[in-house]
């Protein structure tokens, strides 16, 4: 851990890639593992734009579900120490799978979200996207003033990621020293080719998950142990 710090504390480009695991001591549940989302839930039935199509009561019942989960949440310390990073470094940017804000909400301000937000809605008549923050929503599934269905504003399986955030996350990974990956599994892609091109291009990647992942065989360290911990351990003394 010594020497992890140590480098911590001399590179100055870093990118962080975070995932579910990152809110797990927030309490919101992660999708694979014990607990996770998808336990319960068939990603088909309700992350697609397929089901959304066939079911849009559905789908939103499983998001004001969880809605009420994020809103009752408050970023931990995990989320903390990554805001205080980026104070610390000249360049640092923080890449998230994550839709729930738990990051801004930390003070993170240089925030890529590459699977969108739950507090923002699309129209699927117009395109526009809205902030909508009502816990549950008054009306399921809700619906825009021109009269278009809302969808939340979040990535589903087999949609494009949003093109200028995936541009931003790539373009991090591309110029970082290092990069902390945080709290995901390593499955989902693109996000999880991103510290594989900071390994091509002879970065440092520092994993922190509770378990060994895809990610553990190619990263330059791994700690084993929650986020909301392991974090806070790794930045001791880093910042004087
Ligand atoms: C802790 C902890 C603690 C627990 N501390 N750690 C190449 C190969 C194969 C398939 C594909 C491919 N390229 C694309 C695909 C298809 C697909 C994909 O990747 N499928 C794989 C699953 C096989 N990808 C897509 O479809 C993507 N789109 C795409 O590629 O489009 C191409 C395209 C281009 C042009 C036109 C059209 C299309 C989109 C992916 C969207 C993912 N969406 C979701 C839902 C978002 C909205 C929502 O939240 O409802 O995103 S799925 C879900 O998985 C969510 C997450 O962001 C994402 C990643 O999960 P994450 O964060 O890693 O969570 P978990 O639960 O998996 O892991 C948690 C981890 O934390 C675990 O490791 C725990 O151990 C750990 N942990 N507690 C630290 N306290």
């Amino acid at each position: 851990m010594e020497e992890t710090r140590r480098l911590l504390r001399t590179v100055r480009k870093v990118a962080v890639l975070t995932g579910a695991g990152v809110s797990a001591e927030s309490g919101i549940p992660t999708f694979r593992g014990p607990g996770g989302l998808w336990r319960n839930f068939r990603p088909e039935e309700l992350a697609t734009p397929e089901a959304f199509a066939r079911d849009p009561r559905l789908v939103w019942e499983w998001y004001a579900w969880r809605r009420e989960m994020i809103a009752a949440a408050r970023p931990n310390a995990a989320h903390l120490v990554l805001a205080r990073m980026e104070e610390f470094y000249p360049d640092f940017t923080l890449i998230t799978q994550n839709i729930d804000g738990l990051h801004h909400a930390a003070g993170s301000r240089n925030v890529v979200e590459l699977h969108g937000n739950i507090w923002r809605v699309r129209c699927l008549r117009e395109g526009k996207i809205m902030e909508h923050r009502e816990v549950p929503p008054a009306q399921i599934p809700p619906t825009c003033a021109c009269g278009g269905v809302l969808r939340p504003d979040v990535v589903w399986f087999g949609e494009a990621l949003p093109e200028a955030e995936l541009n931003r996350a790539f373009a991090a990974a591309q110029a970082c020293e290092l990069m902390l990956v945080v709290g995901t599994s390593g499955v989902v892609q693109p996000a999880a080719s991103l510290p594989y091109l900071v390994r091509r291009r002879g970065g440092t990647v520092i994993e922190v998950n509770t378990e060994c992942t895809p990610i553990s065989q190619i990263a330059t360290r791994s700690f084993f142990g929650p986020a909301a911990r392991v974090l806070p351990e790794l930045w001791e003394g880093v910042a004087v």
